[in-house]
C-alpha cells in the first residue's frame, strides 16, 4: 500500500513515527493508502525548516513571491483532472462537483492571492505635525489546519493568503482526506519553490495537529473544523498568545418567504441543503417556510429530493457520492434515530442507501421536529435537512437565531426591505439574498456565536496574516 509522505524543506521525507492511518476511499470502504501520524519531532522539522526559510521569503520582492503562487495555480491546473479525480475519490463526492467547485476553486484561490498582495497597501495617516503609517510585515512561521468536507479548496484558502504575505508555512490537512495536499506538495516541488517556505506534516488532531498548534515558534494558527476542536485549539494557543483565526461549525437556516421566487428558491434550497452530501458548513441544515407556503413547498421539496441520484461518486450522473467516513457515517445515522425519538417525521430518506460498499445514506428530509430539540440545534453535517413552518418575520427571525451558531443564513423573498431588514438582523456572518454559496473573493467569510472567531476571505486573511507595525514620524 502506497505510503503518503510528509513535505519538509522540499522535500518528501517518512515520519520518524511508526504509527501510520490508513486513508480509505469511502465509496468502496477500503484503504487505499495510508498516512504517517506525524509526532512532534516532524513538527519541530518542519517549523524549522520554515525559520529557516523566512528571511529569504519574507524580503523577497513581491513580483517575485507573487509570481510563485501563479505558478501553484498553474501547476494545479496543468493537472486538473487527476487532481479532481483524486478529491472524489478520497472524499467520496461527486466528479462533477470537484471538477465545478472544489479544484477550480483551488486554482483560483492561488491567482486571486497573487492579485491581491500586488493591490494590498497598508494605511497612512497626516496631520499638520505627523506622518502615521503603518506597516503590515509578515507573522513568521504559521500553523494551517484543515478539515476534510473541502480538502484542496479550504486549505489552498489558507496557503495562499499566507504565503501572499509573506509568511512560511507548516500545514496539516485532515487525516480523512490527505491525497490532494499530497499532490499539491509535488505541485510545490516541481515549480521550484524555495525549499523551507511550505512545508506539510500529515496526521491526527491529537499527536501532529497539537503539536503544530502548540510550538512556540508558530506565531499565528488558521483553522477549520468542529467547534470542539477549535475550543480546543484556543485553549493550547491562547496561552502562548497565538493569533488565531477559527472557521467552526453551523447549523444554517435558509428562510423561505411566501413572496420569493418560487422556481428559483425551491432548485436552490434542493442544493443548499444537499451539495455534497451536506457536509459543507454552508449547507442549509434548517429550513423555514412560511406557513401559507409550507404544504406546497414541502411536496415539492420532497419529491425534487427524491429524484437526487445517489450512487458512484465517478459517475458523472451521480448527485450525492458516499459521506466522509464510516464514523461519520455512524453519527449521521445516530441523528437520524435521535430525530425520530424527538418526534420528526421522516418525508423521504432516513437509512442507509442502497449501496454494494461504502458509506452512503438516502437524502432525508424531516418535519414536526420542535427548534429547541437536539437534531435542530446540533450540527450533524450530513444529507439530513429539518422543515418547519412560520407564521410571521418576527418568528422567522426568533427561529433562525435560535442557534449556538452564526455562520450563514439563506433569505428567499422578492420584498427588498424585507431582505435588508432579515440581513442586519440575522445572527450570521454570511447572509446571502435570493442565492446561496456565491463567492466573492474579495468578502469576508466567517461566522459568529460558536461559527467562529475572526474572518478569512480577500483584505481580511491579508491582515490576519500580517502584523500591523505602526511608525510615527513628526514633521
Ligand atoms: O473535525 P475536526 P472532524 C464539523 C462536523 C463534523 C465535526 C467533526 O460537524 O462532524 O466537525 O469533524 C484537526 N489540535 N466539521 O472530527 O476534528 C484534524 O486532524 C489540532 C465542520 O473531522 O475539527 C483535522 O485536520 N488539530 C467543518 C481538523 O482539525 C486538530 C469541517 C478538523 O478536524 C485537533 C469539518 C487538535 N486537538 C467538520 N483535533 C467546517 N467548519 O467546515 C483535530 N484536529
Amino acid at each position: 500500500m502506497d505510503t503518503i509522505l510528509n513535505y519538509i524543506a522540499g522535500k518528501f521525507v517518512p515520519s520518524s513515527s511508526d504509527h501510520f492511518i490508513p486513508n480509505i476511499n469511502p465509496a468502496r470502504g477500503e484503504a487505499y493508502s495510508r498516512i504517517p501520524d506525524s509526532n512532534a519531532d516532524d513538527v519541530n522539522l518542519a517549523v524549522e525548516a520554515a525559520s529557516m526559510a523566512l528571511p529569504i521569503w519574507s524580503k523577497m520582492p513581491l513580483e517575485e513571491r507573487a509570481g510563485y503562487l501563479d505558478k501553484i495555480a498553474d501547476g494545479i491546473e496543468a493537472r486538473l483532472e487527476e487532481f479532481c479525480r483524486a478529491e472524489c475519490v478520497d472524499t467520496g463526492k461527486p466528479l462533477q462537483l470537484t471538477e465545478q467547485v472544489d479544484i477550480p476553486r483551488s486554482i483560483q484561490n492561488f491567482r486571486f492571492f497573487a492579485s491581491a498582495i500586488r493591490q494590498f497597501s497598508s494605511e497612512s495617516h497626516l496631520d499638520a505635525s505627523s506622518l502615521n503609517y503603518t506597516r503590515r510585515d509578515p507573522v513568521g512561521v504559521v500553523g494551517l489546519i484543515s478539515p476534510w468536507n473541502l480538502p484542496l479548496y479550504l486549505l489552498s484558502w489558507k496557503i495562499a493568503p499566507a504565503l501572499a504575505a509573506g509568511n512560511t508555512v507548516v500545514a496539516k490537512p485532515s487525516e480523512v482526506t490527505p491525497m490532494t495536499a499530497f499532490m499539491l506538495c509535488k505541485v510545490m516541488e516541481e515549480i521550484g519553490l524555495p525549499q523551507g517556505v511550505f512545508n506539510l506534516v500529515h496526521g491526527s488532531g491529537p499527536s501532529t495537529g497539537e503539536a503544530l498548534v502548540g510550538h512556540p515558534r508558530v506565531k499565528a494558527i488558521s483553522f477549520t473544523g468542529g467547534t470542539s476542536t477549535g475550543k480546543r485549539i484556543a485553549s493550547v494557543a491562547a496561552p502562548q498568545l497565538k493569533k488565531l483565526s477559527l472557521e467552526l461549525g453551523g447549523k444554517n437556516a435558509g428562510v423561505i418567504f411566501a413572496d420569493a421566487d418560487y422556481d428559483k428558491a425551491l432548485a436552490r434550497t434542493v442544493r443548499s441543503a444537499f451539495t455534497n452530501q451536506g457536509q459543507i458548513c454552508l449547507c442549509t441544515s434548517r429550513l423555514l417556510i412560511e406557513e401559507s407556503l409550507y404544504p406546497k413547498f414541502r411536496d415539492d421539496f420532497v419529491s425534487r429530493v427524491r429524484t437526487l441520484k445517489v450512487g458512484d461518486p465517478l459517475n458523472r450522473q451521480t448527485d450525492q457520492g458516499a459521506v466522509v467516513s464510516e464514523a461519520h457515517f455512524n453519527k449521521v445515522l445516530s441523528y437520524i434515530e435521535l430525530a425520530k425519538s424527538e418526534g420528526g417525521k421522516i418525508l423521504t430518506g432516513g437509512k442507509p442507501a442502497k449501496a454494494e460498499s461504502g458509506w452512503f445514506i438516502e437524502p432525508t428530509v424531516i418535519e414536526g421536529l420542535p427548534m429547541e430539540s437536539r437534531a435542530n440545534q446540533e450540527e450533524i453535517f450530513g444529507p439530513v435537512v429539518t422543515l418547519m413552518p412560520f407564521k410571521s418575520e418576527i418568528e422567522a427571525l426568533r427561529l433562525a437565531n435560535s442557534s449556538i451558531y452564526g455562520l450563514a443564513s439563506v433569505v428567499w423573498t422578492s420584498d427588498l426591505n424585507k431582505a435588508h431588514r432579515m440581513a442586519e438582523r440575522l445572527e450570521a456572518g454570511i447572509i446571502w439574498i435570493n442565492t446561496w454559496m456565491k463567492r466573492d473573493l474579495r468578502t469576508p467569510f466567517g461566522g459568529m456565536k460558536a461559527s467562529g472567531m475572526g474572518r478569512e476571505g480577500g483584505l481580511e486573511a491579508l491582515r490576519f496574516f500580517t502584523e500591523p507595525k505602526n511608525v510615527c514620524i513628526e514633521f
